[in-house]
């Protein structure tokens, strides 16, 4: 799987996401991350990438031509057009069945934007979907799209060891993970649950079963309502 990341702030973007997981990923061939600077296609002398609104208003806006370009050079390298997410408060709300759905795709485009936004033109011409990682505002595109490549990245198969997945399963079936205890037995007075002492298999996954119906039902009512729901129809 490639990413292409459109964006004013390339280092930002790589430098977080080859941090840690993604970049052992990347490093054995099993995705690969590509920042495309939307500078180094500006037309303007001074390279600048903004203008004013037409119709008046705060702020400035990012131009359509050097997002174009930048795409444009980018379907040019791969050899047709990919699908192009943009990264905005105005989008569908990211959820793990769309991390699931974009790790089937071979190349994806993630468009960032700032300042107040972007001219209208250019998100008609290249964007093919909308995605919000949730209802509020950050100053750019860029933690959406690094939120969006690592939960995307991780359902591509190799990415994740044996380990690393199995914790994952939990949400698989749209319930929350369990608690988990490790050393010591005994801390701040606080035990680790019997049970999970007990060398006893079955019980000890009740027991977190248990834990996973209680936690979503208490925590988060709206996921509590969703299992029920898909729950009556199998
Ligand atoms: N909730 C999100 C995405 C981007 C963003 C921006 C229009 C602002 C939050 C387009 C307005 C991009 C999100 C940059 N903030 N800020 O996913």
């Amino acid at each position: 799987m490639k990413f292409y990341i459109l964006t004013l702030f390339p280092e930002m973007v790589l430098t977080g996401l080859r941090t840690s997981i993604i970049g052992r990923a990347e490093e054995a061939g099993l995705l690969s991350l590509e920042a495309v600077n939307i500078r180094d296609f500006s037309a303007n002398k001074h390279h600048k990438v903004d203008d004013y609104p037409y119709g008046g208003g705060a702020g400035m806006l990012m131009q359509a031509q050097p997002v174009y370009d930048a795409f444009c050079s980018v379907a040019a390298q791969i050899g047709r057009k990919p699908r192009c997410v943009y990264l905005t408060p105005q989008g569908r709300v990211f959820e793990q069945a769309m991390a699931k759905e974009l790790a089937g795709e071979e190349e994806l485009v993630l468009l960032c934007g700032h300042y107040e936004g972007m001219d209208e033109r250019v998100l008609d011409e290249i964007v093919t979907d909308f995605i919000s990682i949730g209802d509020y505002v950050l100053t750019g595109g860029e933690l959406p799209a690094m939120v969006l490549v690592d939960a995307v990245s991780r359902m591509v198969p190799g990415v994740l060891t044996n380990e690393e997945s199995g914790s994952s399963e939990s949400f698989e079936d749209g319930l929350l993970e369990y608690p988990q205890y490790s050393r010591p037995e005994e801390w701040r007075g606080k035990k680790v649950p019997p049970v999970l002492l007990s060398g006893h298999h079955k019980n000890i996954e009740s027991w977190r079963r248990e834990q996973s119906l209680q936690r979503t039902r208490e925590r988060r009512p709206d996921l509590w309502e969703r299992y029920l729901q898909k729950f009556s129809k199998e």
